[in-house]
């Protein structure tokens, strides 16, 4: 807690270079935080402050640049909270809007820096204090409140890398791993409902996407909004840098494997390829 009665998250993250296994015997050599693709999740209620001490331990110049308000010398753009590599420096800002962000290394070429694989989640839970309209919805979103622990949140970050550097993905997946979900499918409680907090950061390709097999959801665009801006449909496409909230149920279903994956057959066919396995 600050004197002012804010809580105070404080984070250490690092730039690291290190070779990840995207597929079995198929290694990229990616820039990480803290040696993670995607990188650690921050999680915090809207109007926390949040203070992350940023160590560049690689070898060209990095930065943290967050989705979310704050002012300009907070940015994490080059010339403002860059690291040069050997450098720490500190970012400190409060976290708002409420919803589903990211951040991502900002450096240039930004292309090249993004894709490497510094990105991470940035979720920001709604303060229920702030919504008495809508307290029970808010509360629903703020970890680890009872009302919290009934849902079965999931983060899916859509990436794809290019591992022979032409340009173009050669492998695509949530969360790195191409077709990690179809191999060993997400065990789902059918009386829980599910949220999926759904962030694209695939480069290249103008546009990713989610679908969901046999059921419909709603969507939350960019989670701002405590009413869904999308109701009942079961695809989803995204922009890089664009994220959402969906949230389904499979109360009363039958149980069994139910796939989501890109809908751009390409994409799916090259590791975008998931299945939830709902369970009684
Ligand atoms: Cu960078």
């Amino acid at each position: 807690m600050l004197p002012s009665g804010q809580r105070l998250r404080e984070y250490d993250i690092a730039a690291v270079e290190r070779e990840i296994e995207v597929a079995p015997g198929v290694f990229y050599p990616a820039w990480t935080y803290n040696g993670q693709v995607p990188g650690p999740t921050i999680r915090a209620t809207e109007g926390d402050r949040i203070r992350i001490r940023f160590a560049n331990r690689g070898s060209h110049m990095h930065t943290l640049h967050f989705h979310g308000i704050h002012g300009a010398r907070q940015d994490g753009i080059p010339g403002t909270l860059e690291a040069a590599p050997g450098q720490t420096v500190t970012y400190e800002f409060d976290a708002k809007p409420f919803g589903c962000h990211l951040y991502h290394c900002h450096s240039l070429p930004f292309k090249r820096h993004l894709h490497k694989g510094l990105y991470g989640a940035f979720i920001v839970d709604p303060d229920p204090e702030r919504h008495p309209e809508q307290v029970e919805v808010a509360r629903s979103r703020v970890l680890g409140t009872p009302e919290n622990q009934r849902w079965q949140e999931l983060l899916m970050v859509m990436n794809g890398f290019d591992t022979n550097f032409d340009e173009e993905n050669e492998v695509y997946a949530v969360n790195s791993i191409p077709h990690a979900y179809m191999k060993q499918p997400i065990r789902i409680e059918r009386d829980r409902p599910v949220r999926i907090y759904l962030i694209n950061v695939t480069e290249f390709d103008p546009i990713n996407s989610f679908h969901l097999h046999a059921n419909f959801f709603d969507y939350y665009d960019h989670g701002t909004t405590l009413t869904p801006t999308l109701r009942t449909v079961d695809t989803v496409m995204l922009c890089q840098g664009q994220r959402g909230i969906i949230e389904c149920s499979f109360a009363d279903f039958e149980p069994g494997l139910y796939m989501f994956h890109a809908h751009q057959a390409e994409f799916a066919e090259l590791g975008w390829m998931s299945a939830f396995e709902v369970v009684a």
